[in-house]
């Protein structure tokens, strides 16, 4: 075996040569990997004793693509291009041999190869859009000629992976393989040598997108079609354009075009930011103090406390990921309701097709109610999730305590309320956090682990791994108020508010964080939760604009009018001139002088930057690790747009200097609320950013 570089080797078996990648942890294409391919092809041509060659990856991808890290620096020579067209332009058949994850730059290298086989636990997929790119080695230009252009929009698009029988059926890969993928390779491709069989360039084969030279107008219905889905972000629209290049240019013109729209999305702020974002996700499950092998304890049952949305939608994370789940509640109609809402969930899926009725029973068949705290005694974890109140959370976990076996861990689901104080309900304060679920819980991937001062590290690495088993991002937050993300929306809960009170209608602030790229704006998304959650029915008396619009049964979506009216059965907010009235009665009864000059700017300053002041006070008081997790909360707890990078990532790139500007400017007019962090204030005069404090 001769090693090329340090990560590439050439190695002969009979007439066959093997090149192989071998660059953990997932075979990126860096430099070695370049230079050694394209190395090693050269020297292959040279070596009569080699009639045939196979490409592979070792480990446990092909590859996973170009090195994200490299991105952003001078690349160095040879680019993956050149790489890939030595590769296809070699005299000697090429076989790809794959086998686990095949992404991005690594997909592309098979597509330059002659022939692709596969094992069973290969995947293929073009993510580079999650990244704000698009394939940049020239697999716009050659996936479409392999599985026409509609599958490779999709892929192309979509950034998700397709499996191996797909990838057989579609024509991207010539044979699975059976048995040890090396031995399969070598064995095909001396098929292919013994069967004379011609050389396949990928990039001069037509027929797959011949039907779309005939039928220009699938690219627009594409675009309609998704449209929603694309909104806001700018690469989609870039592989749109190369795949339609593929299709009008020669190939050669159509890897250029490709390679241009690359460099115009490499150098735009989407694609930083979403890059950035790649990286913080991996990011906030390091916790300091926290190595990788602290001891963890096993969690095969677990125990919920409420069967409500949110105890059912918990309960589902757990039976998804095969852990049996008693729910406890205290009248045998509530956890019937309850049992039956995760039914009706699990089997509007099984509609879908997500899963099969089978699937379906057997998650289910996980699930049990109880009305006997009692049956919890042989759990391993509890989950509390009841009504905010800190009066029965203490009750519950006193008793807890008593009913749990040693070594159960507690925990609440509470989103705003104080652990420490819970905890010292129990006499195993260090068996106890927070886990707070972000409703729904059976969707949202977003978990803040609330870390209280005595929970252990052993506890709190058990959470970690535990969120990772049921598929969750975890961010590890502490004990305050709100604790990071609902901290942070607080503060833009207060601006809206103020400013609807203040005379911008509902619609003109709701289009104004639309437009930003949140799904929905403040008042559509209060519609659409209930205005009437927390409200204090009993006590109300007109004293909040939530208390009056509440009184009138104003409550939102479910109850046809809110900040929007609604026709029956839709969910569509229709601007409401009534509820405008009902907004200018009430501020003038407050004394709030209305004004008609409230701009689009002023808006989105006042709902913006107090989320980022905010999080700069969660990072010096270090309720959060970095700033980047309250990034990663953001994007999967509040719909942050991704394209943006988060809260935190925005400050750095609008300048922290503006923002602190920013911040002053509506001190001096509102007072205290916008006093600028001290980290603010810290970093401009040290001339940092946000980002400095991310390692
Ligand atoms: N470059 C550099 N590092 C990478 C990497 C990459 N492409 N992919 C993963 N890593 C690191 C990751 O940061 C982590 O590091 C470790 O590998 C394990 O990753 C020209 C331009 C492959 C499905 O977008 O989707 O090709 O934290 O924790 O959950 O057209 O990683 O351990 O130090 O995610 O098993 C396109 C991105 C690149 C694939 C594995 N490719 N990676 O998931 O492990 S652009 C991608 C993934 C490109 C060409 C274009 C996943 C994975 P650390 P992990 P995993």
């Amino acid at each position: 075996m001769t090693e090329i570089t340090s990560a590439v080797s050439l190695e002969k078996k009979d007439n066959i040569g093997i090149l192989a990648i071998d660059n953990p942890p997932v075979n990126a294409l860096g430099i070695k990997v370049r230079k050694g391919l394209a190395d090693g092809i050269e020297m292959a041509e040279k070596d009569s004793d080699i009639e045939a060659m196979v490409i592979m990856g070792r480990g446990r991808a092909f590859s996973a693509g170009a090195d994200i890290r490299e991105f952003g620096k001078p690349m160095e020579e040879p680019h993956l291009p050149d790489v890939l067209g030595k590769i296809e332009n070699c005299s000697k058949p090429v076989v790809a041999a794959i086998q686990g994850t095949t992404f991005g730059g690594g997909l592309e290298t098979a597509l330059s190869c002659h022939f692709r086989i596969a094992v069973k636990n290969a995947s293929f997929g073009l993510p580079e859009v999650k990244l704000g790119l698009l394939p940049g080695a020239s697999g716009t230009q050659r996936l479409p000629r392999v599985m026409g252009v509609e599958k490779a929009l999709n892929m192309i698009t979509s950034g998700n992976p397709i499996g191996v029988k797909e990838a057989l059926d579609s024509g991207l890969i010539d044979e699975i393989a059976e048995g040890e993928l090396e031995d399969a390779a070598v064995a095909f491709a001396k098929k292919v040598l013994s069967e004379k069989r011609p050389i396949v360039k990928v990039s001069e084969k037509e027929d797959q997108i011949a039907y779309a030279r005939e039928h220009p107008e699938i690219f627009d219905e594409f675009r309609k079609k998704n449209a929603r889905r694309f909104r806001g972000f700018e690469a989609p629209e870039a592989c749109i354009k190369a795949v339609e290049a593929a299709v009008n240019k020669p190939f050669k013109e159509g890897v250029k075009y490709e390679r241009q729209l690359f460099a115009e999305l490499m150098e735009g702020s989407q694609s930083a930011a979403q890059r950035y974002y790649f990286f913080a996700e991996r990011q906030v499950s390091k916790i300091p103090d926290i190595p990788k092998d602290t001891p963890t304890y096993d969690i095969n049952k677990v125990g919920i406390i409420g069967a409500g949305t949110m105890g059912g939608g918990i309960a589902m994370n757990f039976a998804n990921a095969g852990i049996p789940v008693k729910i406890v509640d205290q009248k045998q109609d509530f956890l019937d309701r309850g049992l039956g809402v995760i039914r009706d969930n699990y089997e509007r899926s099984a509609s879908k097709g997500k899963m099969t009725q089978d699937d379906v029973e057997k998650r289910m068949g996980l699930i049990t109610g109880t009305m006997s705290m009692e049956d919890l005694s042989d759990v391993d974890l509890v989950i509390e999730a009841v009504y905010e109140n800190i009066d029965l959370k203490k009750d519950i976990f006193k008793r807890l305590d008593s009913i749990c076996k040693d070594g159960a861990i507690l925990a609440t689901n509470t989103s705003y309320l104080d652990v420490n104080e819970i905890a010292a309900e129990t006499g195993r304060p260090e068996w106890v956090l927070g886990l707070h679920f972000f409703s729904p819980a059976n969707v949202m991937r977003l978990l803040e682990i609330v870390r209280a001062e005595k929970t252990s590290k052993e506890v709190l690495a058990t959470a970690l791994a535990i969120a990772r088993k049921i598929r969750k991002i975890a961010a590890v937050v502490g004990v305050c108020y709100g604790f990071a993300g609902n901290r942070m929306f607080a503060q833009r809960k207060r601006e809206s508010e103020r400013l609807v009170l203040e005379g911008a209608p509902p619609t003109q602030i709701d289009k104004v964080i639309y437009d930003f790229g949140f799904p929905m704006g403040p008042f559509a998304l209060a519609d659409l939760i209930g205005i009437d959650v927390g409200w204090d029915r009993d006590n109300s008396n007109s004293r909040t604009l939530q208390e009056v619009l509440c009184e009138m049964g104003r409550l939102g979506q479910k109850s046809g009018a809110g900040y929007y009216k609604y026709e029956k059965g839709s969910r569509t907010p229709i601007q409401d001139p009534e509820v405008e009235k009902i907004i200018a009665d009430f501020a003038a009864k407050q004394g709030i002088k209305r004004r008609d000059d409230i701009t689009d700017e002023e808006i989105l300053e006042r709902c913006i930057y107090p989320i980022i002041n905010e999080g700069a006070k969660i990072i010096e008081e270090k309720i959060a690790v970095r700033p980047s997790d309250l990034d990663v909360i953001w994007v999967n707890g509040y719909g942050w747009p991704i394209y943006r990078g988060g809260p935190m990532f925005y400050a750095d790139l609008v300048g922290l200097d503006k923002v602190l500007e920013t911040m002053k400017k509506y001190e001096a007019k509102f007072g205290d609320e916008w006093k600028p962090a001290g980290l603010l204030e810290k970093l401009v005069n040290e001339g940092k950013k946000f980002g400095d404090l991310n390692g």
